[in-house]
């Protein structure tokens, strides 16, 4: 049987072009198992016509529907959780936990490993008393509840929500040992809620209307200035994530989306927006998300997280295990619309190559590329850089730090490097 799992693919379109008799069919089926098991590339022989074993799980039936009302992951899966640096914030109330990126398959991260970043913990809100209000320079100030807001019709769009400070303590050099804490600051659902602009049609902009405040019902009452053309953009009152309601952590029942946007922008607990004709200099668009830039001063408003990548596997939580064929993969990522383009270099950015986009390409989405590699041993640095739609290229770290400074802290969209050893161990490394 070894031939078959070593050629499957031949056995198959050698059997497409005659018609199959039933020896032929019996290995045709045979082999695409294989196949479908990876036999062709890194399968092993099977030794002769040797059955299966039956394993345990195999011989009794399993607990019965309804065992779980609501699902969860497989016992074996237990490490695919969201991670906190407990030194990082002197509370948990503040503080951020991290996704395992390193562990996830295609674009959507799963509603319970969506990173949080909270300033004053998660509020227990009853959605039948929650309300949100529209007031300040509109014609008619209004209360919205969640009943009403789900009588609008409503529209689905897969996004990411990137931390601003995703990435800063890296901007002082390598770091932290492990993708999720390097670039888990980092989610990608499908949010389900009301545009922004069908909610201001009713309320009625005065023409004197130039920005908006967005405060959340947290303890931190946490509030951010967006200027109107992002409301009559893009701007989602949402309050569905992948598939259900919102999860409490991320805004339940009402958050504002502002697709590509950083995420302290994204205001969840969502309960008013005022109009009014100027930004009101709220503490996070102050003291804090800012960037100190090497003339000294620093720049206020960095609304969008520019074009950015990051390999997923191979990464330091993701060794490489095998010698031979491996799949390089990875997520790139554009607050300004679609990634066009993601190049991979094996050799630290003096040679770069296309890696292939794998569909669907979403605007202000997480996108999935992937690229063959053949690797025997040999020390690599891996790099990922992406050019979005506009023709923006993600830069190194020096292009970073020539435009930024060293006192710069958010906004860190530099090319990350990826260290392989000769062991096959990857390590989180920067180049000078
Ligand atoms: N009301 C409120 N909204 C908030 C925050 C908060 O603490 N309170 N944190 C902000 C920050 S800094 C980020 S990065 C995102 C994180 O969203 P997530 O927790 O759903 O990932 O929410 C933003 N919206
Ligand atoms: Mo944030």
């Amino acid at each position: 049987m070894a031939v078959f799992c070593a050629h499957g693919s031949l056995v198959m379109s050698k059997l497409s072009d005659s018609k199959p008799n039933r020896r032929g069919r019996r290995r045709f089926l045979r082999a695409s198992l294989l196949g479908s098991l990876g036999a062709a590339l890194t399968g092993k022989s099977m030794a002769g016509d040797q059955p299966l074993e039956v394993p345990s799980w195999t011989r009794h039936p399993g607990p019965g529907v309804g065992n779980t009302p609501y699902g969860v992951p497989s016992p074996f899966e237990k490490n695919v959780v969201r991670r906190i640096l407990p030194w990082m914030s002197a509370s948990r109330e503040s503080s951020v936990s991290f996704t395992p990126l390193q562990d996830l398959h295609g674009i959507i991260t799963p509603s319970g490993l969506h990173f949080e970043r909270h300033h004053a913990g998660v509020p227990a809100i009853d959605p039948a008393a929650h309300v949100l209000a529209i007031h300040g320079m509109v014609e008619r100030p209004l209360k919205f509840t969640l009943e009403d807001l789900q009588r609008f019709p409503a529209v689905s769009r897969v996004h990411f929500i990137e931390c601003a400070g995703n990435g800063a303590l890296e901007q002082h050099g390598a770091q932290l040992n492990g993708l999720q804490f390097t670039h888990g600051m980092l989610s990608c659902s499908e949010w389900t809620g009301v545009p922004l602009k069908l909610l201001l049609a009713e309320a009625g902009l005065r023409p004197t209307a130039k920005w908006l405040l967005a405060e959340g019902a947290d303890a931190a009452a946490m509030a951010r200035s967006f200027p109107v053309d992002k409301a009559l953009d893009d701007a989602l009152i949402a309050y569905g994530q992948n598939g259900e309601m919102l999860r409490p952590e991320q805004g339940y029942p009402l958050r504002l989306v502002l697709p590509g946007w950083e995420g302290v922008a994204n205001v969840k607990w969502l309960r008013r927006i005022e109009v009014g004709d100027r930004p009101w200099e709220m503490r996070e668009e102050t003291a804090t998300y800012t960037d100190l830039l090497p003339s000294g001063k620093a720049r206020q408003f960095t609304f969008v997280q520019e074009a950015k990548s990051v390999i997923t596997s191979p990464c330091p939580e993701k060794p490489l295990r095998h010698k031979g064929p491996v799949i390089v993969t990875g997520l790139a990522w554009s607050g300004e619309g679609r990634v066009k383009r993601v190049d991979v270099s094996f050799d630290g950015g003096r040679n770069w190559q296309p890696a292939k986009l794998k569909g669907p390409i979403l605007s202000k989405a997480l996108t999935r590329f992937e690229i063959p590699w053949e690797w025997h041993g040999q020390e690599a640095l891996l790099q990922s850089r992406t050019i979005d739609e506009t023709g923006y290229v993600q830069p190194s770290y020096q292009q970073l730090r020539a435009l930024r400074g060293t006192n710069s802290m958010y906004h860190n969209n530099a090319i990350q490097t990826w260290q392989v050893r000769a062991n096959g161990e990857v390590d989180n490394v920067q180049l000078g």
